[in-house]
């Protein structure tokens, strides 16, 4: 028997993001003993907010160095009480994002079984959702500045950079995506009524790249509209494509309308591969719950999930999903969802679905 194997670095950080990375890789040691062709090597970084106290930055100054190598990042969150959060964003997440060109985020939002959307009538199948988010210009560019700090006068500025190299390939990307999908259906957001110049041109370059693409049913809305659109019609949704800002915040609305941003991934892709792309659940460090033992770690498991289909896994992939929707569908969940169970019940359940082939075999929901 070959064996593949994958070298991942883990970089837990802050807050809940610790926990949820100690239970993802207690599960992944389970699935290679299921799948024992496959070793994931795993090796941790202490990077995140207690590095910052101790270092003044969050992390080395040779850290993108460091990571190049590995086939793939697990991340967990950032945020702190003490550190300011733009201290706590730039220095670690958008360092690794930016600096590795991970300009496809990537964020499945789907209603699992056993869970509830606050939504009436809203059950798995309802809301079955891909939101692209472009991942490395737009409000993130970084650009812009405050002068005249303290005065009456005081100028604070925060420009968005998009540029057609970035739109038009994250067009692609949303586009490629969407005819990869059952019902090839893409919904393009902006606000290009009231941003009037790289608005315009994002709606310009959909309208380029849909050439490209025939067999994709694509449409407009504006980010307003769309919220409204994602809360009272779901169905008529299923893949998405938003700005860097945009799609952030509907994507926490995706989470919350799923049942909870405890169970939403994310992928930071690089789809050229010249990077390692990084894996991380949606939501942040979470200073409120963390070390309670009550956080929902399906959020972090999806996301090992679409980290192994990253890296080519697909049957390993889609048994640990199988096993998260199995541990959903029997009412194992966390107080975020409407149960009683803790992380360590969740996880200890994931593992014996994955153990366990009857359930393998079982469909779910
Ligand atoms: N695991 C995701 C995470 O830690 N997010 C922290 C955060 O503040 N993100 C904001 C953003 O990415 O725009």
């Amino acid at each position: 028997m070959s064996i593949r194997e994958y070298a991942i670095a883990a970089i837990p950080a802050d807050g809940i993001g610790i926990e949820m990375t100690e239970a993802t890789i207690e599960v992944l040691g389970a699935l290679q003993q299921r799948f024992s062709d496959i070793r994931l090597n795993f090796e941790e970084f202490d990077w995140g907010s207690d590095y910052y106290r101790k270092n003044g930055s969050m992390m080395p100054a040779d850290g993108l160095k460091t990571l190049e190598p590995f086939d793939a990042i697990f991340f967990g969150a950032v945020g702190a009480p003490d550190v300011p959060d733009h201290i706590t964003l730039w220095g670690l997440r958008l360092e690794i994002c930016q600096g590795f060109d991970q300009y496809a985020n990537v964020r499945p939002a789907r209603v699992l079984p056993g869970i509830s959307s606050p939504l009436r009538k809203c059950g798995p199948g309802d809301l079955d959702w891909v939101i692209i988010r472009e991942n490395s210009e737009g409000e993130y560019s970084g650009i812009g500045g405050r002068t005249h700090r303290g005065h009456p006068e005081e100028v604070g500025t925060d420009v968005s950079v998009f540029t057609r190299v970035g739109v038009t390939r994250i067009m692609r990307y949303a586009f490629q995506t969407a005819l990869s999908r059952p019902r090839k259906l893409l919904t393009v957001v902006t606000k290009s009524n009231a941003q009037r110049h790289g608005m315009v041109m994002w709606d310009e370059i959909a309208a380029e790249v849909a050439e490209e693409f025939p067999d994709v049913t694509w449409d407009k809305m504006l980010v307003d509209a769309m919220t409204a659109r994602m809360t009272l019609n779901p169905r008529s949704l299923d893949t998405m494509v938003a700005t860097n800002l945009h799609a952030d915040i509907l994507s926490d609305l995706a989470g919350a309308l799923a049942g909870s941003l405890g169970v939403a991934p994310t992928a930071n892709i690089d789809p050229e591969r010249r990077y390692p792309s990084m894996f991380e659940p949606i939501h942040g460090s979470a200073f409120d719950i963390t070390g309670k033992g009550i956080a929902n770690p399906v959020a972090s498991f999806w996301t090992a999930v679409e980290m192994l289909k990253h890296l080519g896994e697909e049957k390993a992939a889609d048994a640990l999903m199988r096993a998260i929707e199995q541990t959903t569908w029997a009412g194992i969940l966390t107080p975020d969802v409407g149960g009683t169970a803790g992380t360590a019940d969740v996880t200890s359940a994931v593992i014996s679905a994955l153990l366990d082939s009857k359930v393998q075999r079982k469909s779910v929901g």
